[in-house]
C-alpha cells in the first residue's frame, strides 16, 4: 500500500508524458506513473530522484494509488492504444472519477468515447496538448473539452501547469466545450500550423529563388520580421535554423536537409473536416498538399528534367523592396490563413453544438504552443469587438491591415508565378480574400451546367422558387 496518494496518475511515460509529469510535479502534485513497459517507467523514476513520483507497474496499482475523486491523464499514442488502455483501464474506475486523454486523438474517437463513457458516471475528457516536449515540461497550451463538471474539479491543476501568456500572465487554458471540443479545437491548431509553416516556406523559396539570399541573409532577413507584427514562435525558430551550420560541411544545414516533409495526419485531418462542414480553408488545405507532393521527390526530380519553366532573368528591382513585398504578403496571407481556421471553428461550433467562444482560443494560443504569436491578441481583440464575428477579414483592423499589403500581396504572387516558383499557400490565402470579398461569384456558370446535364435545378436572381431549364 502506498503511505501518499496520488494527486493524479500519467500513464504513457514517452516524450511527453514524462515532461508533462515533471510539470505536474513541479507544481506541487504528487503524481503516480505507469507506462506498458514498465522498465521505462522505473528508469524514469530513477532519473529523477527525490521527486513526488509514486511508480506503480500495473493499472491497479496505479487506480490503487490515488486519491479520490481519481484523476488520471492518457499520454498514449492516438488511435487504437487508448482504445486498448481504455478496455483495461475503465473496469477498475468507479462514477466521480476524471479520465483525461492528452494526445492527439481525432475528435470523432473523442466523441465516440464520450458517449460510450457517458453510461459509466466517469468523467471523460479530451484534452488538446500543444507545445511539444518543451511546451509539456514548462507550460502548454491546453485545450480542454468534455463535462463542464470535469473542467472545474481539474481546472487549478490545468491551469498551474499551462503556459502563462507573456501579455497578461492569464494561464493559456479555458473548457472549450462538450465532447470532442478540446481535440476539435486542437486539431484546428494544428491546421494552422502547417498553414504558418507552408507560408514560412514560400517566403523563403522566393527570397532565395528570386533574391538568390543565403542562409545567413535570411537569418538576417526572418530576426528582423520577428521584432515587427510577424513576431512568432514559428518566425524565431525560422531565423535560428537559418543559422544553424553542419560541422561536418560548413554549409548551412538547412540546405543539407531533404525536401520531403512528413506529417502526422492532424493537418489532414482538417482538411477532411473542413470539407465534411462546408467550411472553405485553402490555405490549410494547400499546405497539407504541399507536404505530400514535397513527398513525391523522386518523381518531381524526373520531372524536373523533362518540364520547362520560364527562364528567368536576374532580378533588376529593388531587392529591399521585394524583401519588404514578401514581408507584407506573409502578413496578409497569415491573416487570410487564420480568417479561415477561425470561421472553420465558427461553422464547426455549430454543426457539433460546441458553443466555441473564438476570441478565448486565441488567447489561450499565445503561448505554450507552436503557433504562438503577437498576433494572436490582435485575433482575441477582434473577438472583443465583435462576437459575433463572422470572418476576420470584416473586421475593421484587419481588413485595414490587409488593404495597406493587398499591393505587394499580389506583386509577390505575381513574381512567384511569373518566375515559376511554386507558392500555393500564398496563391491559396489570395485567392481566399479575392473570392470571399466578391459579390457575384461564376457559380451561375456551374448551376447552369448542373442544370444541363444532371437536371439539378437552380436558383435565379430576379425571383424566388427553384427552376429547370432545357438549355439547347
Ligand atoms: P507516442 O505517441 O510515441 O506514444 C508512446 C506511448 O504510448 C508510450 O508510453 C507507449 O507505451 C504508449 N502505448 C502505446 Br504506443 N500503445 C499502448 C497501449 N496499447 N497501452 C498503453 N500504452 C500504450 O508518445 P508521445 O510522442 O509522447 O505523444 C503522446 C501523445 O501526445 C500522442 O497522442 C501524441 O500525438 C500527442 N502529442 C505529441 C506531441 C509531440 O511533440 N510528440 C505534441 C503534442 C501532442 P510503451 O512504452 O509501452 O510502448
Amino acid at each position: 500500500m502506498f503511505t501518499t496518494q496520488g494527486d493524479i496518475g500519467l500513464i504513457g511515460l514517452a516524450v511527453m508524458g514524462q515532461n508533462l509529469v515533471l510539470n505536474l510535479e513541479r507544481n506541487g502534485y504528487t503524481v503516480s506513473v505507469y507506462n506498458r513497459t514498465t522498465s521505462k517507467m522505473t528508469d524514469f523514476v530513477a532519473e529523477n530522484p527525490g521527486k513526488k513520483l509514486l511508480p506503480t507497474e500495473t493499472l491497479p496499482q496505479l487506480v490503487a494509488s490515488l486519491a479520490r475523486p481519481r484523476r488520471i491523464i492518457m499520454m498514449v499514442q492516438a488511435g487504437r492504444p487508448v482504445d486498448m488502455l481504455m478496455s483495461d483501464l475503465v473496469p477498475l474506475l468507479e462514477a466521480g472519477d476524471i479520465l483525461m486523454d492528452g494526445g492527439n486523438s481525432l475528435f470523432h474517437d473523442t466523441e465516440r468515447r464520450s458517449k460510450e463513457m457517458a453510461d459509466t458516471g466517469i468523467v471523460y475528457m479530451g484534452v488538446g496538448v500543444s507545445g511539444g516536449e518543451e511546451g509539456a515540461l514548462w507550460g502548454p497550451s491546453i485545450m480542454p473539452g468534455g463535462p463542464q463538471a470535469g473542467w472545474e474539479s481539474v481546472a487549478p491543476l490545468l491551469r498551474a501547469i499551462a503556459a502563462k501568456a507573456p501579455e497578461d500572465g492569464k494561464p493559456c487554458v479555458a473548457y472549450l466545450g462538450p465532447g470532442g471540443a478540446g481535440h476539435y479545437v486542437k486539431m484546428v491548431h494544428n491546421g494552422i500550423e502547417y498553414g504558418d509553416m507552408q507560408l514560412i516556406a514560400e517566403a523563403y523559396d522566393i527570397l532565395r529563388g528570386v533574391l538568390g539570399l543565403t542562409a545567413a541573409e535570411l537569418a538576417e532577413v526572418f530576426t528582423e520580421w520577428n521584432s515587427g507584427e510577424l513576431d512568432s514562435y514559428l518566425i524565431e525558430i525560422t531565423s535560428k535554423i537559418f543559422r544553424r551550420i553542419d560541422e561536418e560541411t560548413g554549409d548551412a544545414l538547412v540546405n543539407r536537409v531533404l525536401d520531403k516533409a512528413a506529417q502526422k495526419g492532424t493537418g489532414k485531418w482538417t482538411s477532411q473536416n473542413a470539407m465534411d462542414v462546408g467550411a472553405p480553408i485553402p490555405t490549410i488545405n494547400s499546405a497539407v498538399t504541399g507536404r505530400i507532393i514535397s513527398s513525391l521527390k523522386s518523381e518531381r526530380v524526373a520531372a524536373s528534367a523533362i518540364l520547362p519553366g520560364p527562364q528567368n532573368a536576374p532580378y533588376t528591382g529593388d531587392r529591399q523592396a521585394l524583401i519588404d513585398a514578401v514581408r507584407d504578403a506573409l502578413y496578409a496571407s497569415k491573416i487570410s490563413a487564420y480568417a479561415q481556421g477561425m470561421s472553420l471553428l465558427r461553422i464547426a461550433s455549430q454543426e457539433y453544438n460546441y458553443n466555441l467562444n473564438l476570441g478565448e482560443i486565441a488567447s489561450i494560443w499565445r503561448d505554450g504552443c507552436i503557433i504562438r504569436a503577437r498576433f494572436l491578441n490582435r485575433i482575441t481583440e477582434a473577438f472583443e469587438r465583435e462576437p459575433a464575428l463572422v470572418n476576420l477579414l470584416i473586421d475593421d483592423q484587419f481588413r485595414d491591415a490587409v488593404t495597406q499589403r493587398l499591393p505587394a500581396w499580389r506583386k509577390v504572387v505575381i513574381t512567384a508565378i511569373e518566375r515559376g516558383i511554386p507558392a500555393p499557400a500564398f496563391s491559396a490565402s489570395l485567392a481566399y480574400y479575392d473570392s470571399y470579398r466578391t459579390a457575384n461569384l461564376p457559380a451561375n456558370l456551374l448551376q447552369a451546367q448542373r442544370d444541363f446535364f444532371g437536371a439539378h435545378t437552380y436558383e435565379r436572381t430576379d425571383k424566388e422558387g427553384v427552376f429547370h431549364s432545357s438549355w439547347e
